[in-house]
């Protein structure tokens, strides 16, 4: 059975969605962000990203990382891409063509829009949003966000999913990627076709599911 290194309030929820998607059997192992420890280098300190055993895994020190018989695949994109294709049928592309348009639009959400929707998720978890600072560094990002959001209303306008006109893992990777900046509500208001897509998207059981678990895990230990 495939390992998942990592924690529900960390990226790999993209994995442990598309894994409830498809049905597939995870051992998730828990390792903690060591930034939500208290003391991550204590010799009784849970397994975290700064754990020796874990370094040897993942020399970055960032979960997830995932173990399948002998390969062992860090970055949480990339991981899906993997599961998608290796065990996913129809989630996962039918063709070469369809799988570069997956790749295309993992890449395009990866480097257009995850900065600057953590950025957005960070001014509300650190309390920032409602100081002068919060709002500019908002603003700021939102600008930013905008020539991508404009090219997802139209794709997603015509197309209704990101590729193959399905539900496929290139709108997990898109919407998991996207919902950093659903924190910073009015943005979505002026995209009706990604706001739809997103909530579908979110609505999904297997997305609920690992939802309600991700909400059961505590923030800070
Ligand atoms: N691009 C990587 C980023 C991985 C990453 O930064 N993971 C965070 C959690 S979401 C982490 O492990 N941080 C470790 C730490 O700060 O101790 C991916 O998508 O997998």
């Amino acid at each position: 059975m495939p390992v998942l290194y990592g924690s529900y309030r960390s990226r790999a929820t993209r994995n442990l969605w598309l894994a409830g998607e498809i049905g597939l059997e995870l051992e998730l192992r828990q390792v903690w962000q060591a930034y939500r420890l208290d003391k991550p280098d204590a010799p009784d300190a849970p397994f975290n990203t700064r754990s020796r055993g874990f370094l040897s895994l993942s020399p970055m020190g960032a979960i997830p990382v995932l173990v399948d018989g002998d390969l062992v695949l860090a970055e949480s994109l990339a991981i899906n891409l993997y599961l998608a294709r290796r065990y996913g049928g129809d989630l996962g592309p039918r063709d070469e063509a369809e799988n570069a348009l997956m790749t295309q639009w993992t890449l395009f959400a990866a480097t257009a829009m995850e900065g600057p929707g953590l950025a957005i998720q960070n001014v509300h978890t650190y309390g920032r949003a409602d100081s002068e600072a919060g709002r500019g560094e908002i603003a700021d990002k939102v600008e930013a966000l905008g020539r991508p959001l404009r090219v997802l209303e139209g794709h997603l306008g015509r197309d209704g999913h990101m590729v193959g006109g399905r539900f496929t893992v290139a709108d997990i990777n898109v919407a998991e990627i996207l919902r950093y900046a659903q924190s910073h509500e009015p943005l979505l208001a002026e995209y009706p076709a990604v706001d739809g897509w997103l909530r579908a998207c979110q609505a999904r059981p297997a997305f609920r599911a690992m939802w309600d678990r991700r909400a059961a895990e505590p923030m800070w230990l």
